[in-house]
């Protein structure tokens, strides 16, 4: 028998009818909010809806979304809807450094987010017993600091070892005995591979559950994971723009990561009519924000694919499962937890001289670790000839590509017209992982 704790019983068990009011509820005064954002007004107007045109929440449907776009073109404060005073941190989307979104928060939205994410690592068997291991990059991402602030709300006892460095990793995690990991799956993995490198055996360590998210991951990784390091592998699910980690989570029956539905409306669709599927099919998820203060979002596309499922879980709790993602409706790669665009790549190249438009991204994963390599045309000039001169070339772009992306990629110079021509559109990214 699984034991099962829940954080907020009240708000986690809600009937269906009460969780749909409490929404409708909230629907309403957060659309009132946002139409003093000018972005927000606009859209409104231009679309000839507003919040009084809300009855159910069927409604939203009426309501225009809201895409990456719109953070991007409000660069960086502009989708805020509280006055500077009342931020009190800022964060942003993981990967670019070029202009990524900007996301804040206000201390009652720190507050809400350190329960929401108390609630999902209570759902996986975290108490104020355990000693919470983040290796989560502490930064502009939202994982560390999410997850942080979520363990210490439950009174574990946190250590916020940060990204990297993996050996001294191994060290701290045998040494100060924790017993829940934090940080990407794949990077679970890695530590796994160094330990048992090291002629150690993983399964030895304290640890009893992982908490892992920030990118997509199989069923096969899960089993891989829980047998090589001896724990319960959980799944959790966020996006900065919504909040970070803390939008779902999932609870130790492993049948889907629960949306936290008071917080968050969600909703699947076509992604391509942008039409409201009906419950239980697949199709894109998009999150309406319903009680954050500093940037709420209204219909927000998320481009994760995935299905809901609205049954009751074996666990009391009512909120509805989202299963794990089935990839994405744009053409977003996550390399080693990263976002990472294919033409943010293409506009370091296109800045290149010598450079050709031509390129391929190849992303394999290797043991564990992603690798990501960028093949690129270039022009009879570059010196195939010259080692030193081509080395020095190839450096220059790893550079550049590494201060834009925030990701080492390894440069591949070809020879004009070596990567194969496509009628219609270019086939630019060959993912070889098998997730
Ligand atoms: O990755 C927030 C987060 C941090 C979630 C740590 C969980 C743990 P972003 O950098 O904005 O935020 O990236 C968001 O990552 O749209 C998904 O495509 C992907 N993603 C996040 N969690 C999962 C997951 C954080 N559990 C983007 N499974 C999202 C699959 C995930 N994909």
């Amino acid at each position: 028998m699984i034991e099962h704790r829940i954080w907020d019983p009240l708000h986690e068990s809600l009937e269906r009818p009460d969780i749909e009011r409490l929404q409708l509820e909230r629907l309403k005064n957060i659309l009132r909010r946002v139409s003093q954002v000018p972005c927000y007004r606009d859209k409104f107007k231009e679309a000839g809806v507003g919040p009084d045109d809300v009855h159910s929440l069927q409604d939203i449907a009426k309501f225009p979304f809201t895409i990456k776009d719109d953070l991007r073109l409000n660069y960086p404060y502009g989708m805020f809807a509280v006055p500077m005073k009342d931020v009190v941190r800022i964060h942003s989307s993981s990967g670019t450094t070029g202009k990524p979104t900007v996301v804040g928060y206000s201390r009652k939205d720190l507050n809400d987010w350190s329960g929401l994410v108390a609630r999902f690592m209570t759902a996986a068997g975290v108490t104020s017993e355990d000693i919470v291991h983040i290796a989560f990059g502490y930064g502009l991402f939202t994982g560390a600091f999410g997850l942080h602030y979520g363990a210490e709300k439950i009174g574990a006892a946190v250590i916020p070892m940060s990204g990297g460095n993996t050996e001294r990793q191994i060290m701290i995690l045998k040494d100060y005995g924790a017993t829940a990991l934090v940080c990407t799956p794949s990077y679970a993995l890695t530590l796994a591979d160094r330990i048992e490198k090291m002629g150690e055996d993983p399964r030895r360590l304290s640890l009893k559950v992982g908490l892992f998210g920030g990118e997509p991951w199989s069923e096969e990784m899960r089993r891989e994971i829980e047998e090589r390091l001896d724990i319960v592998a959980t799944d959790n699910y966020g996006l900065s723009e919504i909040m970070g980690p803390g939008v779902a989570g999932e609870c130790l029956e492993k049948t889907g990561m629960h949306i936290f539905e008071d917080h968050f409306l969600p909703e699947i669709i076509d992604p391509d009519t942008g039409e409201v599927l009906p419950p239980g099919e697949k199709g894109e998820l998009v999150l309406t924000n319903l009680v954050q203060e500093a940037i709420p979002l209204i219909r927000y596309r998320t481009r994760d694919i995935t299905r809901l499922h609205y049954e009751k879980c074996r666990c009391g709790r009512t909120l509805v499962r989202m299963d794990k993602t089935m990839g994405r409706s744009d053409d977003m790669l996550i390399i080693k937890g990263v976002n990472v665009f294919p033409t943010q790549i293409e506009e370091v190249l296109f800045q290149v001289e010598g450079c050709e438009p031509h390129y391929q991204l190849i992303v394999d994963r290797v043991g564990s670790t992603d690798t990501l390599e960028v093949q690129v045309e270039v022009n009879e000039h570059i010196f195939f000839d010259e080692m030193r001169k081509q080395r020095a070339f190839v450096d220059m772009v790893e550079k550049k590509l590494a201060t834009t992306i925030g990701l080492h990629a390894k440069v591949k110079l070809v020879e004009p017209s070596a990567i194969t021509r496509h009628e219609g559109k270019a086939q630019r990214v060959i993912d070889k992982r098998s997730l």
